[in-house]
């Protein structure tokens, strides 16, 4: 979504690749330890991760208006919430691999259920300030679409929208803007 916010979309060659943390994807270990994407290769050879630390980048190689706001309270406000959205991605991933690698004999659900607890208070934090965001696209919406985003893809029956309805508003939005139609995962 940034590279296409800051015009860098044909800059940024994307590469279709496959990753699960009990299977090794060799050529990505030698890229980034963590195994882990987005990683970003930069044009001096550098691998830049993870999505933060790319984004940050990206948006130093544009004249157009910063998706990271300058410093200054702007700033923390967009990078808090760039924070919330990551944690709460973060927490759904791990949801999402407990059914889709986890052997069912070894899943917890208690487990689950706390990784659960994260996300839906990160939405009810979400829902209780979508109101004062202004405007502008910044990294911290561009990390609540994302939340969206991909509750719809890997969630859609925990049915997100129920009781946060500022939020359901919000993403209905935003997803017509063309980086979030363009970037969203298949149907
Ligand atoms: N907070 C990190 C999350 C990265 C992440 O968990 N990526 C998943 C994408 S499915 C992954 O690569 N998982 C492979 C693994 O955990 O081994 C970011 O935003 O870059």
């Amino acid at each position: 979504m940034l590279a296409r916010e800051t015009g860098l979309a044909t800059r940024v060659e994307e590469i279709d690749i496959a990753v699960s943390p009990v299977a090794l994807n060799e050529p990505l270990a030698r890229e980034n330890p963590l195994v882990k994407i987005p990683a970003l290769v930069t044009d001096s050879g550098e691998t830049l991760y993870d999505s933060a630390v790319i984004c940050e980048y990206l948006d130093t190689l544009h004249a157009g208006r910063k998706l990271f706001p300058a410093p200054g309270p702007q700033r923390f406000a967009a990078l808090r919430r760039q924070a919330l959205t990551d944690g709460i991605l973060d927490a759904a991933v791990l949801c999402r691999y407990e059914v889709a690698v986890r052997p069912e004999a070894l899943r917890w659900k208690d487990w689950v259920e706390g990784q659960k607890r994260k996300i839906l208070g990160g939405l009810d934090a979400l829902e209780a300030e979508v109101t004062t965001w202004g405007d502008d696209f910044d990294i911290g919406q561009i990390g609540a679409a994302c939340v969206c985003g991909y509750l719809d893809f890997r969630f859609a029956d925990w049915n997100w929208r129920a009781g946060r309805p500022r939020l359901a508003a919000w993403f209905e939005r935003t997803a017509q803007r063309p980086s979030v139609k363009e970037t969203a995962p298949p149907s």
